[in-house]
């Protein structure tokens, strides 16, 4: 009940906002795109982070509107990243929920990047096999339209739970983003899990090429886990050894004092 009246305040008072986390070529370093996450900024107990207020904001109903804020509020500071010298064609990848799909989410989408000047393919729809797993028809529409407009679809939490190789050729999946329980593994586990999940990664990122999508992995914390990751074939990767998610006027001043 706390959560929920903390959440209606926020939507009342525009309490929510996005923060970016770098996603940087495994190759360049250099910075593709970011993934906004959700935060409540809220006068007196500070920020909150998403995992709890997600999970009551899909059950009362409010998360189409707090999507629809964070969506809003991720392309207008993408638009002002993008103005950074070496930025210009950066991405912002976006969480949604199964409830967001609605019928209009594309124009949506496409009236916001309209509005803020920014091309649909540097707009990711970031999901997990929570919106698949149905296979509902309403949301498979809406994803080849807004993959035909030229938006991207990210597979999140890729290798874990449910998440099934099938998804990738029954949807229109571009990107596919290893779950940071592998990355883990890479540091921590016994020489023999550590062994099996490589080949794990390297099989995963082998099938991803083949199906055209791009390979990120998540939770990268350490020099020896990207130096593997890069081996291994990764395309991108994000995690605290780059940067922690950021508020955007902080990452904004960041970005020009090292350009
Ligand atoms: O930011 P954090 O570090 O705490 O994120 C925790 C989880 O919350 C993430 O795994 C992500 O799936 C989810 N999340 C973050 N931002 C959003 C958002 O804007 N919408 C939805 N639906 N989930 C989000
Ligand atoms: O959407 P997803 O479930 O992938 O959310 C990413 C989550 O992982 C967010 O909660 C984010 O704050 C967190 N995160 C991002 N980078 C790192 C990292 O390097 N290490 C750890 N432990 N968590 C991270
Ligand atoms: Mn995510
Ligand atoms: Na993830």
């Amino acid at each position: 009940a706390e959560i929920e009246a903390d959440i209606e305040a926020a939507l009342a008072n525009s309490w929510f906002e996005a923060h970016f986390q770098p996603i940087v070529d495994t190759r360049t370093r250099s910075t593709m795109g970011f993934e906004a996450l959700m935060r409540l900024r809220h006068p007196r107990k500070g920020l909150q982070s998403p995992a709890a207020i997600v999970s009551v904001a899909e059950e009362t109903g409010s998360i189409d509107r707090i999507g629809n804020e964070i969506l809003e509020d991720a392309l207008e500071s993408l638009a002002k990243v993008c103005r950074i010298p070496g930025m210009e064609r950066c991405y912002v990848a976006v969480n949604f929920s199964p409830l967001q799909f609605e019928h209009s989410l594309p124009t949506r989408i496409a009236a916001h990047a309209a509005r803020f000047g920014l091309s649909p393919s540097q707009v990711v729809i970031e999901i997990t096999e929570a919106v698949l797993m149905h296979d509902n028809p309403e949301i498979r529409t809406i994803l080849d339209q807004l993959h035909s407009f030229g938006c991207r679809i990210a597979l999140d939490d890729f290798g874990t739970g449910y998440s099934s190789l099938s998804y990738l050729s029954r949807f229109p999946v571009d990107i596919v983003k290893i779950d940071q329980s592998f990355v883990k593994s890479l540091g921590t586990d016994a020489v023999e899990i550590k062994q099996k999940n490589r080949m794990l990664m390297e099989g995963i990122t082998a099938i991803s090429h083949k199906m055209n999508c791009i390979v990120v992995a998540e939770g990268v914390e350490t020099e020896e886990q990207f130096t593997q990751l890069r081996a291994i074939g990764v395309d991108c990767a994000q995690g605290y050894l780059f940067s922690k998610p950021m508020a955007v006027p902080d990452l904004i001043t960041n970005l020009n004092t090292t350009a």
